[in-house]
């Protein structure tokens, strides 16, 4: 008798680092995916349409029998982790919570700085989060629109980001920040072009690692981790493209995936 799922949602293919966490801290467990390809981007659509279409997204992946639901975008995460939790007969959790403790435990000096959609930026859900745990921290937030396109077009080696990075990235020059969280699924791809250009002392925070670790958290709270061998029946859904999809989450994943497509 194989365990229940854990149920992963995004915006598109930017929550399969989340799921490559997961795989590597959780090799036991079973996953559905949902990407929301055909709606995607979600960093700067109206908040309500963020809304439904998670709410959408999580109600669909529940018919796969889940224990708990992991919001992997950060955009929906910062928009509609309340209003999904609300909803939902299962544990919900979301990226900017795991994110903000981590970038609190890693910071020296209490400067931090996030990076992440107009939409994350504009909602405050990590300065918030952070001054909830601890009010003297700085944080000085940036949204980054260029950034996401820039990935998604392949451009996110070293030599043709540089100074896309840079020009993005110009207003945290002189902020003296020690921490600076990639608030956006996409920028960890960037990480050693923002590095360059932030310098060695200031530490990126990528949540993936940090929500993989929450997921095993609330797991073993509710006795639900699974016990038996690896397991490598995951589910991947679309409402985009499947062959495209799959393309990304083989070479991201490194292993082969089953893909359908759902059209909402
Ligand atoms: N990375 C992302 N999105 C894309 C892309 C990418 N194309 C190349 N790479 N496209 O997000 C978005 C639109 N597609 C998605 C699939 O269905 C059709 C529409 C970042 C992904 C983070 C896991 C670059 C690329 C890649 C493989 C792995 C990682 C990566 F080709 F960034
Ligand atoms: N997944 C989104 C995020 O983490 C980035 C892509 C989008 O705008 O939908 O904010």
């Amino acid at each position: 008798m194989e365990g229940k799922r854990i149920g992963i949602l995004d915006s598109g293919v930017g929550g399969l680092t989340v799921v490559r966490e997961v795989f590597r801290q959780l090799p036991k467990e079973r996953v559905v995916y949902f990407g929301d390809n055909a709606r995607c981007p979600y960093g700067p659509r109206p908040g309500d349409e963020v809304r439904d279409f998670t709410l959408q997204m999580a109600e669909y992946l529940l018919q796969y029998d889940l224990k708990m639901l992991v919001i992997a975008c950060n955009t929906a995460t910062a928009l509609a982790l309340d209003y999904v939790k609300d909803r939902l007969p299962v544990p919900v959790i979301g990226v900017i919570g795991p994110g903000s403790r981590a970038a609190i435990k890693a910071t020296a000096h209490g400067r931090i700085g996030i990076i992440g959609t107009i939409n994350t930026v504009n909602s405050e859900a990590y300065p918030q989060h952070i001054h909830k745990i601890n009010p003297s921290h700085y944080v000085k937030s940036l949204a980054c629109p260029t950034l996401v396109p820039l990935v998604e077009q392949g451009g996110y080696k070293k030599e043709e980001a540089l100074e896309e990075v840079r020009t993005a990235l110009q207003s945290l020059q002189g902020e003296n920040l020690d921490t600076l969280i990639l608030g956006c699924t996409h920028y960890p791809l960037l990480q050693p072009v923002i590095h360059q250009i932030m310098g060695e002392q200031v530490t990126l925070i990528d949540s993936a690692e940090e929500t993989a670790r929450e997921i095993s958290t609330v797991l073993y709270q509710l006795n639900q981790l699974e016990e038996a061998e690896r397991n490598d029946s995951h589910l991947f859904f679309t409402s985009g493209d499947p062959k495209d999809f799959e393309e990304i989450a083989v070479d991201w994943l490194g292993t082969s995936v089953i893909v359908k497509h759902h059209h909402f």
